[in-house]
Parts: structure tokens; sequence; C-alpha cells
């Protein structure tokens, strides 16, 4: 490979590439760790000696403990702990530097994030040569890294469509290798409830079974999402869990009738509609579940972050909207986590409640205050989402302050929203992720004629996703206060992991580079290129995507 090819391997995009000299052997590697790796929980080799293998070896490069004699040499491979690797421009703890060299092989960083980014760049060059018919035979190069922002997320929704762990397992992989560092789980709708909560066994006793159209459902037990989160704090991943409220409620309405004001269960719901189901925030139940619920998520969960949801909560008046707002950041903070939301949670309008009266009407729903009625099954890619900001009335707004608290991490995504409460509620030390519906939704058709996907937000092809500037989304919004960027994949019209991966591939790479790539050192028509490279690597591992026309495959 030549140095231009060894650049060519690489996505996201690396900061700095310095060529070297010659081609150095890597059909075997002899992996040396460090005594203590930072934020390898005190120990020697926290599962990177395994975790090496898991990632070199399909790119044609066997990882052994010695070298044996009789069989070809095994090239050193050491992970360095280095507070000095990374690009100097970057202080980032997730930084790494990775040496290739005849003598060997360095991966350099200060923690363990770094190790592992530096192993799958790696990995993406090895695998490079072996798809160019020279397994194992590596270009000589420098690699200088960090990443552009801290929050690098996938969510996903489980709640429409229900995907296990295996499925889940292959996502983590997914977003390992694209450097990503966080995984939202979307894990409870109107369709379905698919988190064991002990404290309130019927939510996933009653209210599991369905998902959209009537197809089969599932949950994650308490011992099923501890080992997820295992799995993905391994590969560099948290999970943050996402409990939707005070809407998208059905399955809590369905299992808990105490949560409606007439106290009976609301019936399933098999429909794509939202913004029907809501919880009331003077029953006496409410507040009890909330506790409940959100204190056994904090308790189950690794990770720092726990996602109350917020979104298109379109039957409910602000006062009381913005109550629930306040009382899920408290209780979230006081299970010890960091909150996290959707951008209505700032108050930037949570709904149109005369568009969604009359969208009820039309769907022949209920009036406000009584027990939900359930609209019918919306068509795919018809239904309305998300508020229609431009035309929410004035006592839909806060007027000044903000109801987010310093270090709620808000997720924006409808660009019909107006910058005025984003910018109070960074002012107030909101954290903001831009998760822009029309580059990030990865739910959306790539075209008119794709058989997947909605369109409420348009049509997202691949070029969308890549040609943004996250800290550009918000007028005005300081550019300290984004943490980075999250691609979201809702599981209305998704039904197999193959519909989900080729919904997420190629674009997911895209999303993952705006989030790690410095802005000047993006450019398409590389990206283009080196996701046709991507390609060889999703075939040898069968994953499968979407061969978009954009790209020269
Ligand atoms: C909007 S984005 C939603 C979801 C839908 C999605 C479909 C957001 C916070 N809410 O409930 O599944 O659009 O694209």
């Amino acid at each position: 490979m030549t140095d231009n090819d060894v650049a060519a391997a690489i996505t996201p995009a690396p900061v700095r590439v310095e060529p070297g000299r010659g081609v150095v052997e890597l059909a075997r590697v002899r992996v040396i760790v460090p005594d203590v790796v930072p934020g390898g929980d005190g120990c020697a080799d926290p599962g990177l000696r395994s975790l090496a293998a898991e990632l070199l070896e399909p790119a044609g490069v066997t990882v052994t403990e010695t070298s044996l004699a009789g069989s070809s040499p095994a090239v050193p491979l050491e992970l360095r702990v280095d507070e000095a690797a990374g690009p100097e421009t970057s202080s980032h703890p997730e930084r790494y530097t990775l040496t290739v060299t005849a003598g060997g092989v360095v991966v350099a960083a200060p923690a363990r994030s770094g190790l592992l980014h530096g192993l799958r760049t790696l990995a993406q060059i090895a695998g490079a040569a072996q798809a160019a018919g020279h397994p194992g035979e590596v270009t000589a190069v420098v690699v200088h890294d960090a990443p552009r922002y801290g929050w690098r997320g996938l969510s996903l929704d489980i709640a429409r469509h229900f995907f296990g762990p295996d499925d889940l397992r292959a996502v983590v992989d997914l977003l390992g290798r694209y450097k990503m560092n966080r995984l939202g789980l979307h894990l409870t709708d109107d369709q379905g409830w698919r988190l064991e909560i002990p404290s309130r066994p019927d939510l996933v006793a009653r209210s599991s079974q369905g998902a959209v159209n009537g197809d089969p459902g599932g949950y994650l037990g308490v011992d099923d999402y501890a080992e997820l989160q295992e799995y993905a704090a391994a590969r560099g991943i948290v999970v943050v869990p996402e409990i939707d409220l005070p809407g998208h409620v059905n399955a809590a309405t369905h299992a808990y009738g105490e949560l409606n004001p007439d106290g009976r269960p609301t019936d399933t719901y098999e429909g794509i509609e939202v913004g029907f189901s809501r919880l009331y925030l003077d029953l006496p139940a409410t507040e009890p579940f909330l506790r409940d619920v959100l204190g056994d998520v904090a308790r189950m969960t690794h990770g720092e972050w726990v996602h109350f949801g917020g979104d298109e909560v379109h039957r409910m008046e602000t006062e009381e909207y913005l109550g629930f707002v306040e009382l899920c950041q408290e209780i979230v903070a006081s299970s010890g986590k960091t909150p996290a939301a959707w951008q209505e949670a700032a108050g930037a309008g949570h709904g149109d409640a005369e568009t969604a009266a009359a969208a009820l009407a039309a769907a022949g729903g209920a009036t406000a205050g009584g027990a939900a009625a359930l609209p019918a099954s919306g068509s795919a890619g018809t239904v309305d989402h998300g508020p229609a900001t431009a035309v929410v009335a004035d006592d839909l707004r806060v007027a000044a302050g903000s109801p987010v608290h310093a270090g709620t991490v808000l997720h924006y995504w409808d660009p019909r929203a107006e910058p005025d409460a984003f910018l109070r509620a960074a002012e107030a030390g909101a954290r903001f992720v831009m998760a822009p519906a029309e580059r990030t939704y990865l739910d959306m058709k790539y075209t008119p004629e794709h058989p997947l996907g909605l369109q409420w937000a348009g049509f997202v092809e691949l070029r969308d996703s890549y040609e943004w500037d996250p800290a550009a989304t918000i007028d005005g919004l300081p550019a300290e206060s984004v943490d980075g960027v999250s691609a979201c994949v809702w599981t209305e019209t998704l039904v197999t992991r193959d519909d989900l991966f080729s919904m997420l591939l190629p674009r997911l790479a895209a999303v993952a580079e705006t989030a790690w790539t410095p802005q000047e050192v993006r450019n398409w028509e590389s990206f283009r290129s080196r996701i046709a490279t991507e390609a060889a690597a999703w075939r040898r591992d069968g994953v499968t995507y979407h061969p978009t026309p954009q790209v020269d495959w």
C-alpha cells in the first residue's frame, strides 16, 4: 500500500497521517499490554488482548501470546500508556498515536479508550491490505488522532420493533468500528416496554409482547441489560437508557391503569402515530411510578446518563409539561445520574396543541382530559412528527430562564424549533447533542423509492448525513455548549437485522465522521472513496448495507 492508501483505509478520517517507509509484515503480532491501563478498572489487561484479536484477526492478522518457534515471527504490537500521545492540538482523553515501523507496532494513548481506537485504526489498515490481496502487509505509518467531540452516539428504537441482545451486540461492534462511544436505547414507547423494571413487574409482563403491526415483541431482562452494558463498556461504549416520558407512554398506561384518569388500562397499540398518550402530573399514582421506574433504571445503569424523553407530548398544557421536565430531572439527578432529554425539554414548544388536536380528530382520537382513545395505524411515511413550533402559541413558550438544569444533555432533533429556548438553555448550562433529523435520522428513506423508512424529515442520502457542521446547527449556540452528535434510528418500518443495518450503513459511518473528524479535515470526495473500502469489510463480515449510487462500490 502507498501512504495515500493508508489514509484511504481509515474512517472516520484521522487528524494527521505521517507517511513512514516500507512495508511491515504483520501476519502475526504479539500483543504487549501495560501493567496498569487508566480507564481499565485497575487491571493489567482489561480485555485488551482478546479485543486486539477480535479486531485484527478478521483483517488477516493473527494475534499470539508468544513467538512460537517454527512459525513466522510475531511482530511486537505494544499498547503503551502515554500522556504525550495524540495530535499536539488535542488533550482529549480518547486521543492516540499509532506507529507502524519495521520494528513493530506501537499504539500509545493516555487511556484505554485511545488504545482501542488505535487498534481499530490498525485493523482498518490491515483490512484494506487484505481486501487488496496482500493480507498482513501494512505500510509503515504514524497516525496522530483524537475525536472532535466526546459524544458520538447512535440512539436505537427497540420499542417499535424489538431487537434483542444478539442484534444489539452487532450494533455495538459497528459503533466501535467507527469509534462511536454512546448507544442510546429507546426502551419504551406506545407499542412496547422493553426493559424489565424490578419494582414494576407488570411493565414487561403486560406490555412487552407486541410491536408495530402486531409483530412479535420482547424485552431485556435485568441480566440481559447488565451483560449488554458490560459488552459495550469493554468496547468503549456507554449505554444511555431512554424511558420516554411524559408522552409516548401507552405501554405504561396499558400495564398500570392507575396512571389514567379513569383508572382503566389503555388498549395495546400497534400503529405508528405519535403524540396521543400521556401521563397526568396530578394523579396520585404518577410520581411514585416515575420514582420507581427512573430509580430502578438509574440503579441498573452503569453509565452516567439516564434519558427521560420529553418529546412530542402533543396533548398537554405547558405548565404541566414543564412540571414533568422538572420532576424527571430531579429524580434522575437524585438517583446519581445526569439527565438527558429531547429538545422539547428546553421549553422550545413540546407540541402544537391545535395541530395535534386536528391530527387526532382526523385519526378519530380522543378529546383532552379523558383516557386516550388510540389513533388508527398510520401508513408508513405519512405521520407528522414534532411540533410545528413556528405556530406554537405564546403560552407554550418559556419567557425567561430555562427549565433545563446545568449539565442536562439536550438532544436537538427538530429543525422547526426556534433557537431562543436553546440559547437560554445553553446559558443555564445545558449541554447539546446534535441529531438534526434531516441529517442523522437514519430511519428516513434514502430516496422516494426506498422500500424502508419514513419521510417526514425528507430523504436522507449519504451525502446529506455527511455534509453538515454540528457546530453550525443551531443559530447562535456557543460552540462550547456542543458535546457531540447522535444518529437516531426509529424502527416503525424496520423489522429484521438486515432492515436495520441497511438503514445504518453506510450513513452511520458518515455521522460518525461528523462527530470524530475536525471539520477542516472532512471532505465528501475523500469520504466517498473511503466508504467503498469499508464495504469490503462489511461484505467480509456479512453485514448488510445499502449500495447507494452516490458511491462507486
Ligand atoms: C420522531 S425524534 C420521534 C419518534 C419517531 C421518529 C420517526 C423524536 C424525539 N420522536 O417518536 O419514531 O420521529 O422518525
